[in-house]
């Protein structure tokens, strides 16, 4: 069992997870930048202030997030601990970390462009030149290491004045603003990068940090959503009218979802749950919403502001590829709580868990694969993938990740299954915090990912030395055999 030789094997990262120097190179503030860390029982927290001087902190994790109070604007907050601010300084050592990367025969490596070290605010005309330098050594260095850039346009956030001006994504001109971000990444690097993610994870974007609106209800929300349908759409045609051969896709969070029971009502709950989540992603691949948006948006009271065009925007811009990332799966109850949410579930008996509770499900991965292939009928991409998990080093920094290299074993040789026996389509795949960085959901350092280690506390304690785990030689190997070595 071998993969292809063109086969894209990576590792991949966001710019707020692991750049730090927020405040270098001409960047503008973002909205992660006023987020908190905090741990699985206390979520991370937008920090706000009032007219009155009032301070406090809005719940943000991830898809749950609360809204800030009427009137409040972000700030920063004495004694609080903001992970974006220094991350894993990814800002100053890039082209260590590119190396340690490529010495793993990595031929791709997926990051994201911050949008606000382009344009520091959203609004203006001209770019920010140092920003683009920053970027483009990145890009440069990938290809003269041999690895092929993949970029994510937006990873889950917005340049702060955005959000604050125009309430992000609520407001239309903020697509005009993306718009223009888009043309000068494609003017500047379109000769060098072939593959593009819009968005990150658009089925899990909610409320400020990631829509940059200050309400998080259903209608700001799907309206917002709306709005990002229309960007995406926006951006890929002009790649496409831009650059020679781009290929684009935006990434879906994709759990497989299994019915609690074989009880008629938990399977047919379980297509319900199903259907909120293929939303996202059938009106971004398909260019047209799915027949059971009418129902989605009926019960959940929406009101999509549409206007002339739309539809035709939608179907000039469908995605090239449609890419995941996959980390566990769900089960669903009829009377499940979660059972008409976009996101979660419940666990499942049948299978172990990360420490963070996260199941471990490698078939999972096979089944989605060979799902998204039979339903879109377009390449897939796997561009997110891996274990959080607590790891001791050693005083030099060794970590013996054992069960990181078993929960990838499992899941690559699932993955080789869906290409070579069920003949999907996959055109690459990229581990998730291929070198430790900073949880999103979480905002810690202790749920490492990683390859590589780094010295580094929740709090941003630590020398930032990198050192090779166990598993970076275990990887290296995998990648160098295109996968036969799994087998062995
Ligand atoms: C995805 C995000 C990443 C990321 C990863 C792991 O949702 O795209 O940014 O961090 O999940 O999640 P976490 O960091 O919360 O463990």
């Amino acid at each position: 069992m071998q993969l292809p030789k063109e086969f894209l094997w990576g590792g991949a990262t966001a710019d707020f997870q692991c750049e730090g120097g927020f405040d270098e190179g001409g960047r503008g503030l973002s909205t992660h930048d006023f987020e908190t860390d905090g741990s699985q029982d206390n979520p991370r927290g937008i920090t706000w202030r009032l007219p009155d001087g009032m301070t406090g902190r809005a719940r943000s994790s991830f898809f749950f997030a609360d809204p800030l109070p009427e009137g409040a604007e972000p700030c920063l907050l004495p004694g609080e601990y903001y992970p974006s601010h220094k991350a894993v300084d990814h800002y100053h050592h890039w082209r260590e970390d590119l190396e340690l990367l490529a010495g793993m025969n990595m031929n791709v490596y997926r990051f994201s462009i911050c949008w606000s070290r382009i344009f520091p605010t959203g609004f203006e005309e001209a770019p920010n030149e140092e920003g683009l330098a920053f970027y483009g050594q990145i890009i440069d260095t990938c290809l003269e290491l041999g690895m092929e850039p993949l970029v994510t346009i937006c990873h889950d956030e917005l340049p702060l004045a955005l959000a604050e001006k125009l309430d992000g994504w609520s407001s239309r001109q903020t697509i005009e603003h993306f718009v223009r971000y888009c043309r000068v990444l494609f003017e500047r690097f379109g000769k060098k990068v072939t593959y593009w993610l819009t968005f990150n994870e658009i089925n899990a974007v909610r409320g400020y940090t990631s829509c940059g609106t200050h309400a998080s209800d259903n209608n700001t929300h799907y309206n917002a959503v709306h709005n990002m349908f229309l960007a995406s759409a926006r951006a890929v045609k002009l790649g496409h009218q831009m650059m020679e051969a781009p290929l684009f896709g935006t990434m879906y969070a994709f759990s497989a979802f299994y019915p609690a029971t074989c009880k008629p009502e938990d399977v047919f709950a379980q297509m319900q749950k199903r259907r909120q989540s293929f939303y996202y992603i059938d009106t971004m691949a398909r260019g047209h919403y799915p027949a059971f948006a009418q129902e989605i948006w009926r019960e959940k009271g929406i009101d999509v502001r549409w206007e002339e065009g739309d539809e035709q925007t939608l179907a000039e811009g469908p995605l090239d590829f449609v890419s995941i990332s996959y980390y566990r799966s769900n089960t669903i109850a009829a009377d499940s709580p979660r059972a008409k949410e976009v996101m979660g579930g419940e666990g499942n008996p049948h299978l172990p868990a990360t420490p963070w509770g996260w199941s471990i499900d490698p078939l999972g991965l096979r089944y989605v694969l060979n799902e998204l292939a039979d339903r879109y009928e377009k390449p897939v991409f796997v561009v997110e993938n891996g274990m959080g998990a607590i790891d001791e080093a050693d005083e030099n920094g060794y970590v013996e990740d054992d069960y990181r290299i078993e929960y990838l074993r499992e899941h690559l040789k699932c993955l080789m299954q869906a290409v070579l026996e069920d003949g999907v389509n996959c055109l690459g795949y990229t581990m998730w915090g291929p070198l430790d960085l900073v949880s999103l959901s979480t905002g810690e350092m202790a749920k490492r990912y990683g390859f590589i280690y780094v010295d580094m506390d929740d709090k941003g304690n630590g020398t930032l030395r990198r050192s090779k785990k166990k598993s970076y030689d275990w990887m290296a190997n995998v990648i160098r055999t295109r996968g036969a070595s799994l087998w062995e």
